[in-house]
C-alpha cells in the first residue's frame, strides 16, 4: 500500500520550477525562432491591460508578478509567435496523402497557417482561395442540411465575444448542437456541482487562498497544468497551510517548487515542500479515499457526542443548509475498512492522517482535475468532494470551497456566454427577444453523442472553432472513417492538425490571429475577454503584429459564416459587431446582465471582475433549494473493470510537460524523466514481473471489453514506474484508440480517460 509521507521526494531530480524551467522557456524560444522583440511580449502576459495567456485557465492576479506566466505558458506564446510559416506553398508541394504520414508535432511545428485554403480532391492538395469564396461556398453547403445534422464544436480557447457570436450562429441556423471541450473535460463538475451546489463551476477566488488553513489536491497536475497556481500554494505553505496530495503518480510538480522569479531560491537549493502528505491513491480509487476521510470525520463526531466535547461537524450549516446527511451518514457507517482500503489502495492509517489534518482546519479548500472528472462515476466524484466539504460547513466562507481547475483558457467562459447543447442552460428567451428569432429547443449533442451520431452517417458537417477532434475523442479507429464520411468540414485554426488532413468531402481551413496578435479592425485595436478557472473576467489585447496579412479575426471568420449561411434570416448587423467588438460585449451584457453589467467599463479591473456566484453566498440554486449530499452508487468508479480478471490492467492517460493538449511540443516528458518517446506505458516493477514482460520491452495494449471491437495500440515501450499495483499510465492522445466511446460518466458523457480496462497481448 502506498505510503503517506511526501518527505522523501529527493528520488525526483527536478523540481518543478527553478533551472529546467528557464532552461526549458529559453529552448523553445530558439527552436520556433522568436525574434528576440518577440520575447519580450512575455512582459505582456497576464498583465491587467496585456493578453490573456493562451495555454492555461489560472486566475490572473490584480497584483501581478513581474513575469506572470511559467514555463508552459512562455512555451504556448512562442508556439503562436513562431517565424515559421505553413503558405499556400507549403501545400502546393505536399499532398495531404502524404501529410497523413507525418508526426502529428511535425504538422504543427510546421508554422502558422496563413491563409484561407479548400481541399481540392484532382490535386489531393489544399488550395487558396478567398475569404468571400470560402463562406460563399460553406454558406451555401450549409443551406443544403438539416440544421440538425451539422455539428458546431469549439475548443475552449476562444474568447467570449467569439464564443457568444458563435452559439448565436448555431442557433439561428437552427441547431443546439453546441458541444465543446468541456464535454472531454469538466462537465462532470459542470453537472456534478449543479446538483450539490446549484452552481456549475467552483466557488473560490484568489482571496481565499490567503484565508485558507488547507488544501487537498486530487487528479491535478499542477506543476504543468497551471503552474502559475504554485506562487498561490508556495505563499499557502509558507503560512504553514497544509497542502494533501492524492495522485497515483509522485508529479515532481505536487512534491516541491522552485521559483525561477525568486533570485534567493534559484540561487540557493532552497524549495517550497508543496505536499505535506502525498496519498498514491490507485486509479478511479478517489470515492473510496474520500470516503474514508469522511468516515473518520463522522467517527469522531459520534465519540465527540458520546463524550459531551464539541461537535466536530458542522451541524448549524447541516441543518441549516443541506439535505440528505442522514442518508450519506447511514451509507458511510455501513462500509467497511476493508472495502475502503482494498478500492482506494491506501491504508486506514494513510485515510485517518488526512482526516486529522481536516478536522482541524476551520476552512478547507478542495482543487481537482481530470483525475476525478474522466471517469465512468467521475459525477459522483465531485458530488463527494461536496459530500467532504458539506461536513464542516466548508462552502460559501472565506478560505474554504471546491476548486475545480478548469482546462483552456476560456472553457469556462464558454458556457457562460451560451456554448452548451443543453437547451436549459442557455437563456433561450432572453435570446429569442433580444434578436427577434426562433431558437431550436430540442436537446443538441454533446461530444459523445455528436460521434455516435457520425459514425451512424447522421452528421452531415463539423464546423470546429479550434480543436483536434480526430486526435482528442475516444475510438480512433471507428471516428476517423467517420470523419472522412463527413460531407463538409470547416476548421477555424492558427496551426495545422490531424483534423484537418482527415477531412469531409469538402474540406476548409480559415486560418485565425492568436490572441497574441493586434487585432484591428474598423473602429481600431480591438480586445477581447475571457473568464478565468476563479469565475473572474479579463480583457485582452494583442502584443505582436499578426503572423500573417490573409488572417483573420475570430469573430470576423464567424461573421463571415453566418452571413453567408443566414443571409436575410439573420436579424444580426454582423459587419456592426465585427467593426467594434464593444457592441458584441453590450450585447453580452443584456442577455445576462446579473454577470456582465456594464461590461465595456469593467473590461480592465485588475484581477478581473467577478460574476454572479450565488453558491459562494449560501444560496443554492438546487432543485431542494438546499446544498444536497449524495450516497454514491458504488465504491469501484468503473463499473467496466473486470476486476477479476489477472490480466486486467487499469489505464490512465496523461498530459506530459511539454504538450497542450493534443498539441505537442517535444518527445520528451521533463519532469518523469522520459526521454524522446511518448509510445511508452508507465507500469509497477512488481507488476511487470508478474505480467512477465520487462522494462524496455514494447508491447501491444488492447482494450478489454465484449462489444467485439478490437482497440490495440501496438509498439508500446515499459517503463518501470512508481505506480500503484494493477494501474498503468500512458499518453493522451497516442492511447486513445484503446477508449471506447462508450466508456464514458454517467450523467455528464465526459470519456472515462482515466480508467480504461485493458491487457498487454500476448
Ligand atoms: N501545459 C499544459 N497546460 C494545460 C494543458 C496541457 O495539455 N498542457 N491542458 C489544459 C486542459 S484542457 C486541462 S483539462 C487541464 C488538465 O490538467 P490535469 O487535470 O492535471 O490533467 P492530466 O494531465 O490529464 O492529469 C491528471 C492528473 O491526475 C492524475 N490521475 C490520473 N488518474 C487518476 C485517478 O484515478 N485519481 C487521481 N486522484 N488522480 C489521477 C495523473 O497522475 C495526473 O497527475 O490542463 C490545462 N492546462
Ligand atoms: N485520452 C484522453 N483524451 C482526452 C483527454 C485526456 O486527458 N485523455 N483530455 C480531454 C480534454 S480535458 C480536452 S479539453 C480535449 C481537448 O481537445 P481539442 O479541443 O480537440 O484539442 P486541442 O488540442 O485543445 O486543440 C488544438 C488545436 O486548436 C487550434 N488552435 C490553437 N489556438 C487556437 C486559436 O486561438 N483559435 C482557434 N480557432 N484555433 C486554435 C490549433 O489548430 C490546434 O491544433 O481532449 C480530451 N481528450
Ligand atoms: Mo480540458
Amino acid at each position: 500500500m502506498a505510503n503517506s509521507d511526501a518527505d522523501d521526494a529527493h528520488e525526483y531530480p527536478y523540481a518543478s520550477g527553478g533551472w529546467g524551467s528557464v532552461k526549458a522557456v529559453a529552448e523553445i524560444l530558439t527552436r520556433e525562432k522568436v525574434p528576440l522583440k518577440g520575447a519580450a511580449i512575455l512582459l505582456h502576459q497576464n498583465k491587467p491591460d496585456g493578453f490573456a495567456c493562451v495555454s492555461c485557465s489560472w486566475a490572473k492576479p490584480a497584483h501581478p508578478h513581474k513575469f506572470e506566466f511559467c514555463e508552459n505558458g512562455a512555451k504556448a506564446t512562442a508556439w503562436d509567435t513562431t517565424s515559421k510559416r505553413v503558405s499556400p506553398e507549403f501545400f502546393s508541394t505536399h499532398t495531404v496523402s502524404e501529410l497523413c504520414e507525418w508526426h502529428d508535432h511535425d504538422l504543427e511545428e510546421a508554422g502558422r497557417l496563413t491563409a484561407p485554403m479548400r481541399y481540392d480532391a484532382s490535386t489531393d492538395k489544399y488550395i487558396e482561395v478567398s475569404w468571400e469564396e470560402a463562406f460563399e461556398d460553406i454558406g451555401r453547403e450549409l443551406g443544403r442540411f438539416d440544421p440538425n445534422s451539422v455539428v458546431f464544436y469549439a475548443s475552449g480557447r476562444a474568447s467570449l465575444e467569439t464564443s457568444y457570436m458563435f452559439q448565436l450562429f448555431a442557433r439561428m441556423y437552427g441547431t443546439n448542437n453546441l458541444p465543446d471541450s468541456s464535454n472531454m473535460c469538466h462537465e462532470s463538475t459542470s453537472v456534478g456541482l449543479q446538483k450539490a451546489i446549484g452552481a456549475g463551476v467552483g466557488t473560490i477566488r484568489l482571496e481565499d487562498f490567503d484565508a485558507t488553513d488547507l488544501m487537498f489536491f486530487f487528479g491535478h497536475n499542477v506543476g504543468t497544468n497551471s503552474p502559475r497556481m504554485l506562487h498561490q500554494l508556495q505563499d499557502a505553505r509558507k503560512r504553514g497551510v497544509p497542502i494533501i496530495t492524492f495522485n497515483p503518480l509522485r508529479e515532481p510538480g505536487l512534491l516541491r517548487f522552485a521559483n525561477p522569479q525568486s533570485p534567493t531560491e534559484m540561487l540557493t537549493p532552497a524549495q517550497t515542500q508543496i505536499s505535506t502528505q502525498y496519498h498514491q491513491v490507485k486509479v478511479g480509487g478517489d470515492t473510496a479515499a474520500l470516503l474514508g476521510i469522511c468516515k473518520t470525520v463522522i467517527d469522531a463526531d459520534d465519540e465527540a457526542i458520546a463524550e459531551a466535547k464539541p461537535r466536530i461537524l458542522d451541524i448549524d450549516f447541516i441543518d441549516t443548509h443541506t439535505i440528505g446527511f442522514k442518508a450519506f451518514a447511514q451509507y458511510v457507517r455501513a462500509t467497511s475498512w476493508d472495502d475502503i482500503e482494498r478500492v482506494s489502495g491506501l491504508t486506514r492509517d494513510a485515510l485517518e492522517a488526512a482526516a486529522h489534518a481536516y478536522m482541524k482546519a476551520n476552512a478547507t479548500i478542495v482543487h481537482y482535475g481530470m483525475g476525478l472528472t474522466q471517469h465512468r462515476l467521475g459525477v459522483q466524484n465531485v458530488r463527494m468532494v461536496c459530500n467532504l466539504l458539506f461536513l464542516r460547513g466548508n462552502i460559501g466562507k472565506p478560505g474554504a470551497g471546491p476548486s475545480p481547475i478548469r482546462g483552456h483558457s476560456n472553457v469556462q467562459g464558454q458556457r457562460t456566454v451560451g456554448i452548451t447543447e443543453k437547451p436549459e442552460l442557455a437563456p433561450l428567451d432572453v435570446l429569442a427577444k433580444q434578436f427577434d428569432f426562433d431558437p431550436p429547443r430540442e436537446k443538441g449533442m454533446n461530444i459523445v453523442e455528436a460521434f455516435d451520431a457520425m459514425i451512424e452517417g447522421k452528421v452531415n458537417a463539423v464546423i470546429n472553432l479550434g480543436g483536434n477532434l480526430v486526435r482528442s475523442v475516444p475510438d480512433r479507429a471507428r471516428i476517423e472513417p467517420a470523419w472522412r464520411g463527413l460531407k463538409l468540414t470547416v476548421n477555424v485554426a492558427t496551426k495545422l492538425n490531424r483534423s484537418h488532413l482527415v477531412h469531409g468531402a469538402k474540406a476548409y481551413l480559415l486560418p485565425c490571429l492568436s490572441r497574441i496578435e493586434v487585432d484591428r479592425q474598423a473602429s481600431g485595436e480591438q480586445a477581447v475577454s475571457m473568464e478565468d478557472s476563479t469565475g473572474c473576467m479579463h480583457g485582452s489585447r494583442g502584443a505582436t503584429p499578426p503572423a500573417a496579412a490573409g488572417l483573420r479575426s475570430e469573430p470576423f471568420i464567424i461573421a463571415g459564416l453566418a452571413k453567408a449561411t443566414l443571409k436575410e434570416r439573420s436579424t444580426v448587423d454582423w459587419d456592426r459587431w465585427v467593426a467594434d467588438y464593444s457592441i458584441v460585449r453590450d450585447e453580452i451584457a443584456k442577455t445576462w446582465p446579473d454577470n456582465f453589467h456594464d461590461f465595456n467599463a469593467r473590461l480592465w479591473t485588475p484581477g478581473g471582475f467577478a460574476r454572479a456566484l450565488p453558491a459562494r453566498e449560501r444560496t443554492w440554486k438546487t432543485e431542494s433549494g438546499r446544498a444536497e449530499f449524495y450516497v454514491p452508487e458504488m465504491l469501484e468508479e468503473d463499473p467496466d473493470m473486470p476486476t477479476r480478471d489477472p490480466h486486467a490492467l487499469r489505464l490512465t492517460t496523461l498530459r506530459s510537460d511539454d504538450q497542450f493538449n493534443t498539441t505537442i511540443y517535444s518527445l520528451s516528458d521533463r519532469f518523469r524523466g522520459i526521454e524522446d518517446d511518448r509510445m511508452v506505458i508507465l507500469m509497477n516493477p512488481d507488476d511487470m514481473r508478474d505480467h512477465d514482460v520487462h522494462a524496455g520491452e514494447r508491447i501491444t495494449m488492447e482494450t478489454i471489453a465484449t462489444d467485439g471491437v478490437q482497440r490495440r495500440v501496438a509498439g508500446l515501450k515499459l517503463v518501470a514506474y512508481d505506480i500503484p499495483r494493477g494501474c498503468v499510465a500512458g499518453y493522451y492522445p497516442e492511447c486513445n484508440p484503446l477508449l471506447p466511446l462508450w466508456h464514458h460518466a454517467k450523467e455528464s458523457k465526459v470519456p472515462a480517460a482515466k480508467s480504461i480496462p485493458v491487457r498487454i497481448v500476448r
